[in-house]
């Protein structure tokens, strides 16, 4: 059943605030059409707002509220907000599969994955304690040398609508770990759950600023946070600014540990598409500020002649069709042994007949709407193009009869697919497959790698060896064997190619979001 959607302002300093603009932008139920809601927009202004009270929150009680507090310190919070989406977990899912479509039982696990990745970070901020100073072994003992890993400041987070929660969380909960502080800029096209994420922060008492929200559009609102030089008022803390000459001076700062984190530096992380990926690349290239991205993707699944065609033909569909098709590591392109090909297929047409396509919020559904009109159109072009180009659409490609309003798409399965064709070469993020053949574990390889992007890539056999074979020749950042799609907190998710580049998630994430700091003492008893 539909719940009402709160209405919030934007979370900054801890507190809601209006948006300087006073600006709203309409909330679309994708199942109905209907405007729901609607989100504060943000402009430059809101974010300079939001940057500056970051800013202090980092350094707020000479950064022992945050940046230099112990990792157990910031660990208790991070548990808190675990607890806090655990208890909200029914109500948290409703508005997700509401705001974006997806199915509510997979809605739901989402949300238990946020609460997990919050609870695995926490661990993770107790064990840097003993972790952050490390010693290095150099050839010369006149000298001591260690590394100090170190907060990297005041962070960018800009996050896309296929997971609002879980992308958010992705980011959040390693940056607050880490000890820095945030700016987190969900996707315009849904961020409810973001913001009950900044309510749930208010619940636990997390320090002021620690955390802000701001929803808006993307040159609005996330272009200005990463173009924001942050250094204003506080030129001389720069970390670039401590070079050899002022190395005495930082070994101080270095042994006392409550001295204020004296950086105050901005990195950006980014999930979404490879278009806007490279247009924050460029703008964070002009202040040298790091950025990871992780971005589109047109994963391979190379299925062989000896697999189970059951279990198969369940990894093919769930690898696709999962959250509507709208996943960056979505297994788009079946790549299907030959003498297999038909009676694979066979399955797979049959099975998607039995998808069941509905209001996400409806018992049993499989397959919810396209999160807008405007993803709904371009997945609908995708299909018309390809037809135009020859290929053939073997099962779905329309909406189906049964819904009259909504962005839906059935599930749709093309072949007769030439590489040269765009549906090959271009992610649809959509519930969309494509077909082709191969005879030869060499031709499998080659299609598979045949793309610009390099995030997932899946095999299904029961030739272990064969698998470690293709696990070494696929050019990829994650590689499922005889599955498709998990993911753990525990381990590293990113790509390589036009899929990015950075890890999220495991003791890789968290790293995203320290600076390495080598430290070398000179010791000798001869006087100077
Ligand atoms: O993405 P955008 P959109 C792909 C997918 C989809 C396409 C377009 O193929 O069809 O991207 O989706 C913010 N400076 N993915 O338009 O534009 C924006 O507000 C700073 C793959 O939603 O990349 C949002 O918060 N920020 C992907 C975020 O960037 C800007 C998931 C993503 O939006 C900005 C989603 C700018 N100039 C879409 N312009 C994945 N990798 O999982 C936009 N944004």
């Amino acid at each position: 059943m539909a719940i009402p959607i709160p209405s919030r302002q934007l979370f900054i300093d801890g507190e809601w605030r209006e948006p300087v603009h006073k600006n709203r932008i309409p909330i679309i139920n994708p199942a109905t059409e209907e405007t729901i809601g609607d989100i504060p927009a943000a402009t430059a202004e809101d974010v300079e707002i939001a940057v500056e009270a970051a800013r202090k929150a980092l350094v707020r009680n000479g950064g022992k509220d945050w940046a230099n507090a112990t990792g157990a310190h910031r660990a208790k919070y991070l548990r808190a907000i675990a607890a806090k989406i655990t208890e909200k977990k029914s109500y948290l899912a409703k508005l997700e599969a509401i705001d974006c479509g997806k199915p509510l039982e997979e809605a739901a696990w989402d949300i238990d994955d946020v609460a997990g990745c919050f609870e695995y970070f926490a661990d993770l901020a107790e064990a840097f304690d003993s972790k952050r100073k490390t010693p290095v072994s150099v050839p010369m003992d006149t000298f001591k040398c260690y590394v100090l890993k170190e907060p990297l400041g005041v962070v960018g987070l800009i996050t896309p609508w296929n997971y609002p929660m879980l992308m958010a969380t992705w980011k959040v909960a390693p940056a607050l770990a880490a000890g820095c502080t945030a700016i987190l800029k969900p996707s315009e096209l849904a961020s409810i759950t973001c913001l009950e994420l900044a309510e749930v922060c208010r619940d636990v008492g997390l320090p002021s600023g620690v955390l802000n929200i701001l929803t808006g559009f993307g040159p609005e609102a996330g272009a200005p946070l990463v173009s924001h030089p942050d250094v204003d008022k506080v030129s001389c803390d720069l970390p670039f600014c401590f070079s050899v000459s002022c190395f005495s001076f930082e070994l101080d700062v270095l042994h006392c540990n409550d001295h204020p984190p004296s950086m105050v530096n901005q990195q950006i992380a980014f999930t979404g598409s490879s278009a806007t990926g490279s247009k924050i690349m460029t703008a964070a290239a002009s202040l040298v500020k790091p950025v990871t991205l992780e971005l589109g993707g047109k994963s391979p699944i190379v299925v062989f002649e000896d697999v189970d065609l059951d279990k198969a033909a369940e990894w093919a569909l769930f690898g696709c069709f999962w959250t509507n098709g709208q996943i960056c590591s979505a297994t788009s392109r079946l790549i299907v042994h030959e003498s297999i090909a038909e009676a694979f297929l066979e399955k797979l047409v049959k099975w998607c007949k039995n998808i069941k396509i509905s209001d996400p919020l409806e018992e049993g559904c499989r397959l919810g709407p396209i999160v807008s009109s405007g993803q709904y159109e371009k997945v609908l072009k995708f299909i018309s193009t390809a037809k135009d180009e020859g290929a053939t659409i073997l099962c779905g490609g329309a909406q189906p009869q049964h819904l009259k309003k909504g962005f839906y798409v059935e599930p749709t399965i093309i072949t007769d697919v030439k590489t040269s064709m765009q549906i090959w070469r271009e992610e649809v993020f959509g519930p969309v497959l494509c077909v082709k053949t191969f005879t030869s574990e060499e031709e499998a390889i080659e299609l598979a790698n045949d793309t610009h992007y390099g995030l997932g890539a899946a095999v299904l056999s029961q030739d272990h060896e064969r698998c470690e074979r293709l696990t070494k020749a696929f050019q990829a950042g994650i590689v499922w064997v005889n599955c498709s799609q998990p993911c753990f907190s525990q381990a590293p998710w990113g790509g390589k190619k036009r899929s990015g580049f950075g890890r999220e998630l495991g003791e890789w994430g968290l790293d995203n979001y320290l600076n390495v700091k080598q430290v070398t003492k000179y010791e000798s008893d001869d006087s100077w």
